[in-house]
């Protein structure tokens, strides 16, 4: 595409303002002229040849134009009968340079950044028409049909017409019909009419849409008081604020043509998602908030880059109202939705607007994604985001799996509730459900290299952090080892309950024979452990089997205080009883002397309290420990069941998952 610019013209009308250069040099804002802004706008479009029609004083042009600090090509044509021809007979002199799409502008035009990229977005040829403008006089109006095409432009024309400027995009198939018209017009002598008589002889054969700006700054310099109007305008349009955020931590090409069109709008201020309001609906964050700060810092036209908390704009409308908030058209649909709707409505309680760009969906973006999730997933770089989690969130969900197939439920299952999501932050791999996915009783009968075997399954499709059940540790001297392993795999932390002998699962309490462990062996053990860890994330979490036992609460407290001075990173308190009262009991004793050691809890039994009220009385990780085991059995044993009863399947359609619907939980590879 090239652009063509007419500067031939006198500009008489602009009186003194035009006596020593033409009428394109005139001053707009702080050293801005209108042809500086219009060549700025046709680079920025990524439009590099440029043809511009001379005449009224056209070294003073040249030089000035050559002393821009910009990168175009530009071609000058000069008119030399500018006094007596009209700017037909321009195009006409420049026309062996005019055969590609064109941009095209008379040369006294100003119009914002909004306008042109409208224009160059557009489809079709069109011209620039206002359908909230009154309708002038003496200048261009438009007569468009209802298909929105253009019939006839002039200034005779005041039915069905509408207020037009001299500003088209045209594609090459309708200007070539245009500019044989105009050579047919100037080589039968006809130089002194507007170029737009020889359109209008086309009778709509030019395919020209009308692109409506409404009330958007597109117009034409003639006199001082245009220039009054026009420079006013741009002291408002230059003092807007535009706000953007993201929640990216790779920027690639879309998210940077965004922000390139954004800060065009006004004065950008980049809204930098928080690493708590990214992990609420994506993943973790590859790259720290701080350094994602500094990354829109450093790219320049940004004016402020500020800390957005939840992935909803509301606390930012209400702290910035912008005047325009920027968004990819993506959130139309989908989780994100509601977002949309309360960021509109928020506009349109001040009068902002929001503007949306096409959302630019990209196999090269996809695969970047693919590579980070690859990235996070590394042992090294997941270790470490359960401390980061805790201390961003302060408060976090894990749910069990027990293979590649639940991890990957795990990761993926998300729930929107208006606009914000939900998810598990971890995942918990059980000693019940590994044993009972192995047909096993949980006596720690099914070992380390089994049950780490297990988490490499998870490890190898998932990205979030883990949450091992290492039962009683085993010996000292094998705890060791374990520590190791688990840090080498990538888990966060390993939970190891104070018992002792053979194991049982928690949840027979007394109904079976279970020794606790003493204090001193216990932390013994965990001392061993912290030694033995080579990296700093890693945590050991002490679980407390005293009420399990009907130990009682003193006897629960006195080993957390213990067990945290041996070194204990977080403290597990078990319970089996349906009320949650001892629970609450002893995080409220416990907190009154430790506020900060995590506490870890399970609830499989008292689970009628939810998460918000645990937390609230200093509870840090949920854990939910069975229950994708548990839905699993029974939907299992009916399918059976039913398959006998029928000597057929087709009785469990409806109890059944087609295939193809469980393969999309698999990731393909990238
Ligand atoms: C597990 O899930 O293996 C546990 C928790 O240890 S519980 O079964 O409640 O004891
Ligand atoms: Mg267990």
């Amino acid at each position: 595409m090239r652009a063509l610019i007419l500067n031939s013209g006198l500009g008489s009308r602009m009186g003194v303002l035009t006596s020593e250069h033409p009428k394109c040099m005139t001053e707009l804002t702080h050293g801005e002229t209108i042809i500086s802004r219009q060549l700025e706008q046709i680079q920025e479009a990524g439009i590099r040849d440029v043809i511009i029609t001379t005449g009224y004083n056209e070294s003073v042009l040249r030089n000035y134009i050559s002393s821009m600090n910009i990168d175009l090509n530009i071609r000058y044509v000069n008119n030399p009968d500018y006094r007596t021809t009209n700017y037909i007979y321009s195009i006409y002199l420049a026309r062996e340079y005019l055969n590609d799409d064109l941009l095209f502008m008379h040369g006294d035009l100003v119009f914002e950044n909004e306008v042109i990229d409208a224009v160059l977005e557009a489809p079709n040829s069109v011209m620039t028409v206002s359908s909230t403008r009154e309708l002038p006089e003496k200048d261009f109006k438009a007569v468009i049909d209802k298909s929105g095409k253009i019939q006839k432009v002039g200034v005779k024309y005041f039915d069905e017409a509408m207020n037009a400027q001299p500003l088209y995009k045209l594609r090459h198939r309708d200007w070539e019909k245009w500019l044989s018209e105009i050579i047919r017009y100037c080589e039968n002598g006809d130089r002194g009419c507007y170029a737009e008589n020889a359109l209008n002889d086309l009778d709509g054969a030019c395919e020209i849409y009308a692109c409506d700006v409404r009330n958007m700054l597109c117009s034409e310099i003639d006199t001082p008081e245009d220039l009054a109007v026009v420079t006013e305008k741009l002291h408002e349009i230059e003092s807007r604020t535009v706000y953007i955020a993201f929640g990216t931590d790779i920027l690639h090409s879309g998210h940077i043509n965004l922000i390139r069109k954004a800060r065009r709008l006004g004065r950008l201020i980049i809204g930098v998602l928080t690493d708590e309001a990214i992990m609420s609906y994506r993943r973790y964050p590859l790259v720290s908030y701080e350094d994602r700060k500094a990354m829109f810092e450093n790219i320049s036209g940004v004016w402020k880059v500020v800390e957005q908390n939840s992935i909803s704009h509301r606390e930012n409308i209400t702290r910035y109202k912008p005047d325009i908030i920027v968004h990819g058209d993506d959130w139309k649909t989908g989780f994100q939705k509601p977002n949309r709707d309360e960021t509109v409505s928020m506009l349109a309680e001040y009068g902002g607007r929001l503007v949306e760009y096409p959302y630019a969906k990209n196999d090269r973006y996809a695969e970047l994604e693919a590579r980070t999730r690859k990235d996070i997933s590394m042992p090294d770089i997941r270790r470490g985001r359960l401390r980061r989690e805790l201390a961003v969130k302060g408060f976090i969900t894990a749910m069990e799996a027990h293979d590649g197939l639940t991890g990957l439920i795990v990761e993926n299952t998300v729930i929107y509730n208006n606009g914000m999501p939900k998810q598990f932050d971890a995942m918990w791999v059980s000693s019940l459900c590994d044993s009972t996915a192995k047909g096993k009783p949980d006596i720690e009968l099914v070992d380390m290299t089994s049950r780490f075997r297990t988490i490499e399954d998870i490890t190898e499709v998932t990205t979030k952090p883990i949450i091992f059940d290492g039962d009683t540790g085993g010996r000292p001297e094998h705890f060791v080892y374990t520590v190791r392993t688990l840090e080498r795999l990538g888990v966060s932390m390993v939970i190891i309950e104070d018992k002792t002998g053979l194991k049982k699962n928690s949840l027979f309490g007394t109904e079976v024979e279970q020794t606790q462990d003493s204090i001193e062996s216990f932390s013994e053990k965990i001392r061993v452990g912290k030694r033995a860890q080579k990296t700093k994330e890693f945590m050991i979490c002490a679980r407390i089997e005293s009420l399990i036992l009907e130990r009682g609460i003193d006897d629960a407290l006195e080993r957390s205080h213990a067990f945290v001075e041996a070194g204990a990173d977080a403290i597990m308190m078990h319970s089996r009883k349906r009320e949650p009262y001892e629970i609450f009991a002893f995080l409220e004793r416990f907190r009154s002397s430790d506020t900060t050691t995590p506490i870890v809890l399970v609830p499989t039994t008292y689970n009628t309290i939810r998460e918000e009220e645990f937390k609230t009385r200093g509870a840090n990780i949920i854990i939910y420990a069975n229950h994708l085991m548990r839905a699993s059995v029974p939907a299992m044993q009916r399918v059976s069941r039913t398959i006998l009863e029928n000597r057929r399947s087709s009785e469990c359609d409806e109890m059944l998952m087609p295939f193809r619907e469980i393969i999309r939980l698999i990731p393909a590879e990238a």
